[in-house]
């Protein structure tokens, strides 16, 4: 037991120290002890759920909610959700952006024993960072008028929050927010790799190197996914909808005043039966334009240069 625990632990101690053995292009060693602080890595980065767990039950994997919780509450509805029928899971990304992060975050925690899961985005460790900030004493100034919402939030959803995994995996199926790094082992995943990236490029040695926006010969990370495991992820609202063989977007901009989609999966399609069809699709439309596409976020919330250079270390 204790090895695995050490085990489960290993990503978390190779974002800390901001070292990835298998790349060449992170292997920078965090020289700032502060930013160390910024923000708490759950103990467990990857959690794996037994199959038991959605076992004759419907399956509801949501994109990016973003504080839309109406158009939540009208999915789930639209489903006939039920914690005895129903399992869900979230690509993180709960809050900012719309109008309820708050509703949310506590919709979520509320229903944690429930079959009611979510990873951890990038807005969601943006929130925590606030938060830590906060409660190591900073004054409300630090706290920007979109991110007002935390000052409500309890100590139990504080705690709660900072121990989100960053993917969930249960059978076929993973979940994670922004990516996977194909042809790398799961426990070299970084956070910025499960948080932030959309595209990868080739390496030299025929990895794939992340990156967050486009550059030349980017490719989708989710075009070079080559399964056999479903991702099932968020983080591109620019995109929208992506489907590919072995991967799945979800983030179709509910907060800009498009749709909030959840993908339906019967148990049988994550759990060993034959796929011919894994899932379908069912949205609902935003109910207002919460947010103009390509808003500048307010100052504060941007990502800080370790969070956004896979050459230094993230999220940290
Ligand atoms: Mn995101």
């Amino acid at each position: 037991m204790l090895i695995r625990n050490i085990l489960a632990a290993a990503p978390s101690l190779c974002a800390l120290i901001g070292v990835r053995t298998a790349s060449s292009s992170f292997i920078t060693m965090a020289s700032d002890p502060k930013k160390l602080s910024q923000l708490q890595l759950p103990q467990r980065s990857h959690l794996k759920l037994p199959k038991d767990v959605v076992k004759e039950k419907e399956v509801l994997v949501f994109g990016d909610i973003h504080g839309c919780f109406d158009e939540l509450q009208e999915l789930l509805h639209k489903r006939k959700y039920s914690p005895s029928t129903h399992v869900v899971l979230s690509v993180g990304d709960m809050v900012n952006k719309g109008p309820k992060s708050l509703d949310v975050l506590n919709w979520f925690y509320e229903n944690r024993e429930n079959g009611v899961y979510t990873v951890r985005g990038n807005h969601d460790d943006s929130m925590l960072v606030t938060l830590d900030k906060l409660k190591e004493g900073g004054n409300d100034d630090i706290v920007k008028p979109s991110y007002s919402y935390i000052n409500d939030i309890t100590t139990e959803v504080h705690n709660w929050a900072t121990r989100l995994p960053y993917t969930i995996e249960i059978g076929d199926l993973l979940i994670v927010h922004a990516g996977i790094v194909p042809k790398l082992d799961m426990d070299q995943q970084t956070p910025f790799d499960m948080t932030r990236m959309r595209f990868v490029t080739d390496t030299p040695e025929g990895k794939y190197e992340p990156l967050q926006r486009f550059a030349e010969g980017a490719v989708q990370w989710a075009t070079t996914w080559p399964g056999p495991q479903l991702i099932v992820f968020g983080h591109d609202a620019k995109q929208g909808l992506q489907e590919e063989p072995f991967a799945l977007g979800l983030d179709t901009g509910c907060c800009y005043g498009k749709r909030l989609t959840c993908a339906v999966f019967e148990s049988t399609n994550i759990i060993g039966k034959p796929k011919e069809d894994w899932y379908r699709l069912v949205h609902v439309k935003a109910h207002a334009v919460y947010e103009e596409p390509g808003t500048k976020p307010p100052k504060g919330s941007e990502p800080t240069e370790a969070e956004t250079n896979p050459n230094s270390c993230p999220i940290l």
